[in-house]
């Protein structure tokens, strides 16, 4: 774990530099924050029907109430914990930095940051599930922040909603990672706030060497953003607030299961020259997957209505 961890900061940030593969870049998110989306009658309705055809799937609403929470590892999670990657070398993951607050009508993750601008005082923090997903619908709601909770702003953060296989062996054709990685204040020779859409066929750590595409967009994401990624036998698409946002094929496509992740964490120290300590938040509201179906971001916010409207808070029949 710890190998993989600091292999995939390098291969990350070598990767945009190196094979420069970015296939789109465009102007930031179109219009204002995405509204909440609510279901009507007719959406639950349809919804039972969609559920029906999606089955097996996963959903999780992440109604728990400490990061101590035995439900989350009887679930699947696991908190990284200990000095790991990705990010800043020596700096420490820490499970205590998820916590689970009340909002948006529900409870919600919050994925805490921290740093004072040295690695021993720098926290990260992940939530990783199972090893059992591939293709079909993977979708979160996520915020993405741009400022620090407090403290002095600047620290290239990466805030994260991805899939991922270990490598087996240096260039393994079926190594599989699929990425959103937002960037609130750059990182990785990016300048200024930054969404990347990344997919990875494989990589290998000496000589540097990856197989990747990046669909990067300039600007500001910060507010809650529905992002989804479908993967059939052709595409891997991602979608940001209901709108295509990229479109890759092979060699990207996965072909080892996956498991689910989030995560947030710092590139380097040299975006704040400041001692002080800050911290920054990055907060998931749900995360659902419907194996082997490709739905629309439509029918993605349907199903979560229906789960709500059930009062189902998770459900796992992967
Ligand atoms: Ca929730
Ligand atoms: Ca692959």
């Amino acid at each position: 774990m710890i190998r993989f961890a600091l292999l995939s900061r390098t291969r990350t940030a070598v990767a945009l530099a190196v094979t420069g593969l970015v296939c789109a870049v465009f102007a930031g998110p179109a219009g204002a924050a995405s509204d909440q989306r609510r279901a009507t009658g007719a959406d639950r309705q349809s919804a039972a029907a969609t559920r029906a055809l999606v089955d097996p799937e996963f959903f999780d609403d992440f109604n728990y109430t400490y990061y101590t929470d035995t439900l989350l590892t009887q679930r699947g999670w696991t908190l990284k914990s200990g000095q790991a990657g990705p990010g800043v070398p020596g700096a420490t993951y820490k499970p205590a930095n998820i916590t689970f607050a009340t909002e948006l009508g529900n409870k919600v993750m919050v994925l805490r940051s921290v740093s004072n601008g040295t690695a021993a005082g720098t926290e990260h923090s992940e939530i990783y599930q199972e090893r059992k997903f591939l293709k079909g619908t993977y979708a979160a709601r996520v915020y993405f922040r741009d400022t620090p909770i407090f403290g002095p702003d600047g620290d290239h953060i990466v805030q994260t909603f991805f899939t991922y296989s270990p490598l087996s062996f240096p260039m393994d054709p079926n190594y599989s990672e699929l990425d959103f990685e937002y960037l609130p204040n750059g990182g990785w020779g990016i300048p200024s706030s930054a969404l990347l859409a990344t997919s990875w066929e494989t990589y290998q750590e000496s000589p540097w060497q990856a197989v990747s595409v990046t669909t990067q967009a300039n600007g500001s994401y910060v507010g809650w953003r529905d992002l989804v990624i479908t993967v059939d036998n052709t595409n891997i698409k991602y979608y940001v607030d209901g709108q295509l946002f990229a479109t890759h094929s092979e060699p990207y496509l996965p072909e080892s299961l996956m498991d689910i992740r989030f995560n947030q964490w710092l590139i380097d120290l040299t975006g704040v020259t400041s001692g002080k300590t800050r911290a920054y938040e990055e907060k998931i509201d749900y995360v659902y997957y419907a194996k082997d179906q490709v739905l629309t971001p439509a029918q993605v916010q349907t199903t979560v209505a229906a789960y709500r409207s059930a009062g189902v808070t998770f459900e796992d029949t992967v």
